[in-house]
């Protein structure tokens, strides 16, 4: 029985998925497995283009997490994006709810088969939801994106962005591999408190980060475009002069109050153009259209696969339809209907 553990790569609530399921393999599949046996388990991170597309190919022993529900049979699947929404009752060990954050649910399922969580992982599991959500004050924002004077060990909220500074740099195999090492062997309580994460010094790369995304700000201040009219921001990276730092995905909205959607587009490849959409994050009341359909939409129609929840998706399109895409998003943007 060859296990692996798939998850959405690049992304805390991936990465806390696999550790939350990798924590509590025995009690969440009903098996009777030792510990060297859930040591050794094998983390693969992925994209959820490429399940919904089929190039990455699931195994009935896959245990697949924060992620669309695989074309295929697989072992356990759990999601909370409102696009996996199952049109039909769901098999035994196939778990859909809409949360704030996938390992939130997991946690939430642990509860139900093993009784109450400890202090420590149900504040692990707020901070989770808080970001997986989007959730944040401008305050809590400004702490966990900008530069400080201090960085505060005690600040959950803090500590989960610190962590998710490690598999957040721009080198997706580097991100693989950290997301490997972090969740190999023995692990913590939760992610805040495992002794062999802090020992790799994870601040290093939350401080390089910080610097990344203000590199970042600086060169995206040149091309974002507010269209106060229908009060959208897009960021059209094919504008970029330059390609510099890492994205804060949030600077629209600190950067323009008033708006009350982003979009972002870039080519991923000669083929493909990634697009994300997103609502202002502090006055989530001011959407009225769902964004994880739109983008559903966008990839059916133009040659792709896209998702997402209400206030925010992403999808792949075909780059030959990048104009006409981004046409669609805006005109659907622009609608008032309630959801
Ligand atoms: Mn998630």
């Amino acid at each position: 029985m060859t296990y692996r553990i798939v998850t959405h790569a690049n992304c805390t609530d991936g990465f806390s998925s696999a550790f939350v399921v990798k924590k509590y393999f025995n009690i969440l599949l009903g098996k009777d497995l030792s510990q060297k046996e859930i040591d050794s388990i094998q983390i693969v991170g992925v994209m959820p283009p490429d399940i919904q597309t089929g190039s990455f190919k699931t195994t009935v022993d896959d245990i697949v997490v924060d992620l669309p529900n695989p074309p295929t049979k697989v072992l356990f699947w759990c999601d909370h994006h409102d696009t996996s929404k199952p049109k039909e009752n769901l098999p035994e060990n196939y778990y859909w709810k809409y949360t704030p954050s996938c390992t939130g649910y997991l946690l939430e399922l642990v509860e139900e088969k093993n009784g109450p969580l400890s202090p420590e992982t149900l504040e692990f599991k707020e901070v989770i939801n808080i970001m997986d959500s989007a959730s944040y004050s401008p305050e809590q924002i400004k702490l966990c994106y900008y530069k400080q004077d201090n960085y505060d060990p005690s600040n959950p909220l803090l500590k989960l962005h610190i962590i998710g500074a490690m598999f957040n740099t721009r080198d997706r195999v580097l991100n693989d591999e950290i997301f490997k090492t972090l969740l190999k062997g023995e692990l913590g309580e939760t992610p805040l408190s495992d002794e062999n994460l802090w020992k790799l010094n994870p601040l290093m790369f939350h401080k390089a980060q910080l610097e990344s995304y203000a590199q970042w700000r600086e060169i995206v201040d040149g091309y974002l475009e507010y269209k106060e009219d229908i009060k959208v921001v897009v960021q059209d990276d094919r504008k970029a002069t330059i390609s510099r730092g890492v994205a804060d995905r949030f600077y629209v909205y600190i950067k323009f109050p008033d708006a009350k959607y982003s979009v972002n587009l870039r080519m991923i490849d000669n083929e493909t153009t990634r697009f994300g959409v997103g609502s202002n994050i502090f006055h989530k009341d001011w959407r009225s259209v769902n964004i994880g359909n739109i983008c559903f939409e966008i990839g059916k129609k133009f040659k792709g696969a896209g998702g997402g929840h209400p206030v925010v998706g992403g999808a792949n399109v075909n780059s030959k339809h990048t104009d006409e895409a981004l046409q669609y998003i805006l005109n659907e943007l622009k609608k008032f209907k309630t959801i």
